[in-house]
């Protein structure tokens, strides 16, 4: 085993309170698209942050909501992978264990991680685009947006989009858990999207060691005690006792 493996699982093994923060990267192995591997057919032309903003929307409802639905079927026929199934089982393990994820996909609560922080939302909730109610699951054969039934608003995916506020409650208890940990593992992100990219440097700051997760080189592994290069459904079931 190469010495990078063996300090990170010492770090694992040491920590009394680690906490994951995810990207796109770690549901790559369940075959859903990173991010900006998302826009493909229909959607190829168009730029991620034009498309995921509300004024996109707001131009083309159709557009953007069947970008949002052909994403969530691909989702709905996903599983969870390894590196999912690895990080449950550290809680499983030990108790408690947050999983900060700015991936909308759900796939951590379907592997089995019970504290998860959906720091961008759910592709799997709808939500009025008036604001007049309560987000809520919505029909996944509908090619186009559905209206409220309050006040006939078309509804939008319960997201967050570029340009808008990420949920108080969900960065209150993203930050506390960076604040708290004494080890991060940053497990597939490009770590280019704000201000969730700014939780590896908090956590540092507050004394945790940083072990990184990535194919690519980030602007995190800066930071990192360890970088183990490579992908996170092989590396993190080897992190296991
Ligand atoms: C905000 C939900 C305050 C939607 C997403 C100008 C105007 C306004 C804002 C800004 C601006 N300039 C900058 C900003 C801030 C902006 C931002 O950061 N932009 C970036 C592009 C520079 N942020 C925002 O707008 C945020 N809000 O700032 O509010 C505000 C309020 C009002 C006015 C002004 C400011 C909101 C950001 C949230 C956007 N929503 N998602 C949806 O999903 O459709 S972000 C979206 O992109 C994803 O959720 C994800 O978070 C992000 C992509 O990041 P990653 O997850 O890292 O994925 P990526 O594809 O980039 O990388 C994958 C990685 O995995 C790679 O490193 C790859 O190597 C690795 N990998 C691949 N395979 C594997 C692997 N790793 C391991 N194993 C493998 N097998
Ligand atoms: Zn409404």
């Amino acid at each position: 085993m190469n010495t990078e493996l063996q300090r990170a699982r010492a770090l694992l093994a040491a920590s009394g309170d680690p906490v994951v923060f995810t990207g796109a990267g770690v549901s790559a192995e369940s075959g859903i698209p990173t991010f900006r591997d998302a826009l493909t057919g229909l959607w190829a032309e168009y730029d991620p942050e034009t498309l995921a903003t509300e004024a996109g929307f707001r131009a083309n409802p159709s557009l953007v909501w069947d970008w949002y639905a052909s994403r969530r079927e691909r989702i709905g026929q996903a599983e969870p992978n390894p590196a999912h199934r690895a990080i449950a089982a550290i809680e499983a393990a030990r108790g408690r264990v947050t999983v900060v994820t700015q991936n909308v996909d759900g796939l951590h609560a379907r592997a089995g991680s019970s504290d998860v922080v959906e720091l961008h939302g759910s592709i799997l909730r709808a939500r009025c685009l008036a604001g007049c109610g309560p987000a809520s699951g919505w029909e996944a054969d509908l090619r186009s947006p559905p209206r409220c039934r309050h006040c006939e608003a078309p509804l939008r995916p319960d997201v967050v989009w570029f340009g808008e506020w990420l949920p108080h409650e969900a960065v209150a208890a993203a930050e506390a858990a960076a604040a708290r940990c004494d080890l991060m593992l940053v497990v597939g992100t490009s770590a280019q999207v704000y201000p969730a990219a700014e939780l590896p440097f908090r956590a540092r700051r507050s004394g945790a060691e940083v072990i990184v997760i990535n194919p690519e080189p980030t602007e995190i592994d800066a930071i990192a005690s360890v970088v183990l290069r490579g992908r996170a459904g092989e590396i993190l079931p080897a992190l296991l006792p």
